[in-house]
This record gives C-alpha cells, sequence and structure tokens, in this order.
C-alpha cells in the first residue's frame, strides 16, 4: 500500500515534497516544472528528495519525475481524510502538506518542505474551515519548512491554534512569521533561529522531548508588500462564485496569480525552491 523508493529507503537526508502544489498551486504544466526544481534544490543541499503523491493504488513515497507528470489538475486534492479512498480507487492523488506528513511518519521521514501552510481561513467559523495540514503537523514528527501560513487565511489564528497545539513555530532569521508572499506583518515565532544547525538541534530537542511537528518560517527573498487588497479580492470572487472547501485555496491562488500580472506566481515559485534549499540544508544535519 505505501511504496518507498530505494533511494529515499537508504538516504540518511530525506526531504519530502508535496504534489498538491504540484497539481493545483500553479498553471498547467508550471507546477511539474516547480516539483522538479525543488527536487534540483534539494539535492543541491545534500539530501534525498521524496515527492510524495497517490499513485496506481499505491502512496508512493519518491515518485519518479515520469510518475510525477502524472500529477497535472485532474489530480484528486489528498488530505489525510483523503488518502485511503484515493488509493483503493486508483485515483491520482496530489498529498497536501498533511497528507504528505501521513507519509513522512509512514517512512520516518523528519523533513518536508512546502510554500505555505494551510490554516484557520479568514472569517472562521464563517466557514468553519482550518486545514488539516494543522492537525497533522500536531501529530506527526516532521519539521515543515514554508513561507509561514498563506496569507490568504487568518495567520494569527493559525499561529494561535499551532502553539495549542504544542507546535513550535521557528523564524529562519526572523522574528516574525513569514506571510508567504510578504516577508513582514505576520505574528511573531516562537523562537528565532539563525542556522541550519540551529533550526536541526532544536527539532532534536523538541523530538527528544516528546515533542511531534514544527514549523520553520523561512521569509520570502523578495517580498510582495502589496498583495493584500487582490487576496480581498479573490477572497470575494471565490464567495461570489459558491468556490468552498478544499478548492478555495487553488481557487485564490490562481486568481491571484492572474491579477498580479505573474508576480505572485514569480514569488511563489521561488519561494518554494528556497524553501527545499533550505529543508535539504537542515535535514543533512539531523
Ligand atoms: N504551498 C503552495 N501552494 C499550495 C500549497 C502550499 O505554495 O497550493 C498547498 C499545500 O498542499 C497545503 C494546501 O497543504 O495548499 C492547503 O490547502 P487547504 O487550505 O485546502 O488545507
Ligand atoms: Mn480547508
Amino acid at each position: 500500500m505505501i511504496r518507498i523508493a530505494d533511494e529515499v529507503r537508504e538516504a540518511s537526508a530525506v526531504v519530502a515534497l508535496e504534489t498538491t502544489l504540484v497539481a493545483h498551486g500553479f498553471p498547467p504544466g508550471e507546477g511539474i516544472e516547480v516539483g522538479l526544481a525543488a527536487e534540483q534544490a534539494v539535492r543541491d543541499a545534500g539530501a534525498v528528495p521524496a515527492t510524495v503523491g497517490v499513485l496506481d493504488g499505491e502512496l508512493v513515497v519518491g515518485l519518479t519525475p515520469a510518475e510525477l507528470k502524472r500529477f497535472d489538475a485532474d489530480a484528486r486534492k489528498v488530505g489525510p481524510r483523503d488518502l485511503a479512498a484515493a488509493v483503493v480507487q486508483g485515483a491520482v492523488g496530489a498529498t497536501t502538506v498533511g497528507g504528505t506528513l501521513a507519509a513522512c511518519a509512514a517512512g520516518g521521514i523528519r523533513l518536508l518542505a512546502t510554500g505555505g501552510l494551510g490554516g484557520v481561513h479568514r472569517g472562521w467559523p464563517t466557514p468553519p474551515d482550518v486545514s488539516a495540514d494543522l492537525e497533522a503537523l500536531a501529530c506527526v514528527g516532521t519539521l515543515v519548512v514554508s513561507s509561514g501560513v498563506k496569507s490568504l487565511l487568518d495567520v494569527p489564528a493559525t499561529a494561535e491554534l499551532l502553539e495549542t497545539h504544542g507546535v513550535p513555530v521557528l523564524g529562519y532569521r526572523t522574528d516574525e512569521l513569514p506571510l508567504f508572499y510578504a516577508a513582514h506583518g505576520g505574528p511573531p515565532v516562537s523562537a528565532r533561529v539563525e542556522s541550519p544547525a540551529e533550526a536541526a538541534r532544536v527539532a532534536d530537542a523538541h523530538w527528544q522531548l516528546g515533542g511531534a511537528g514544527l514549523l520553520l518560517g523561512r521569509p520570502p527573498d523578495e517580498s510582495l508588500d502589496d498583495v493584500e487588497p487582490l487576496i480581498e479580492q479573490a477572497l470575494a470572487a471565490a464567495d461570489a462564485a459558491g468556490v468552498h472547501g478544499q478548492a478555495v485555496t487553488p481557487f485564490v491562488l490562481s486568481q491571484l496569480h492572474r491579477a498580479s500580472g505573474g508576480r505572485t506566481l514569480a514569488a511563489n515559485r521561488a519561494l518554494v525552491i528556497g524553501n527545499a534549499r533550505l529543508a535539504g540544508e537542515v535535514a543533512t544535519l539531523i
């Protein structure tokens, strides 16, 4: 039911990569290219990438490039609740951070890289939408490297919920939780770290002390500081179109890519690759 690639099984430093951003986070074709570039960034840092997805009745940990190409916009978005049905029904299942964390638990993988974590949607409790990423992170002993929480969400509420779940929120050379496209303006992190080695030591200590998941927030290299009005427009458009549940995040991201003239697309791509590289660096030190 779970297939772990030989290279992943044998490596000492592994970074899991998710496939929801590949299938649903970018325009057709571009997501696969971003996924392959993230894999290369992990390798450049000296670690082995394990891209995760459901394919041909198995949860695959370490997709080949040819397999990754099958994760297009027709793929199911697969969170923790969706894994079993996707496996049994032979679906192409693009795993979210939460779904990918289940594979990390099965494969003993200590690092995961993504663009932005899911979280509490704006306006909670209407809709009562909280990403399953948070519950998974609370349970699985993996360090997730992201540019914080996607800013189309209620980021301060998400940070509070992470505290409730005992998830350390580390800032990579920053005191503020990055806001995905923007470096500044987020809630305070629970601790700041200055190097991959320090992040690795904190994660290791957290696990020795009985903790589970951690978040390491890396600010985007180039901060987009004028996206908030576009986010508000995109959320209103989602509402007007009756988009809800799992479809909200992909809908809003693609609206933003269009409305920003591609600037959010370029930023998203760069931050995914940068996060993969940092995760690779930390992985070699754990
Ligand atoms: N990072 C990106 N783009 C994405 C995601 C992360 O740059 O599309 C995905 C991740 O897979 C994350 C998901 O788990 O968005 C959250 O979706 P939701 O809000 O429906 O829980
Ligand atoms: Mn959701």
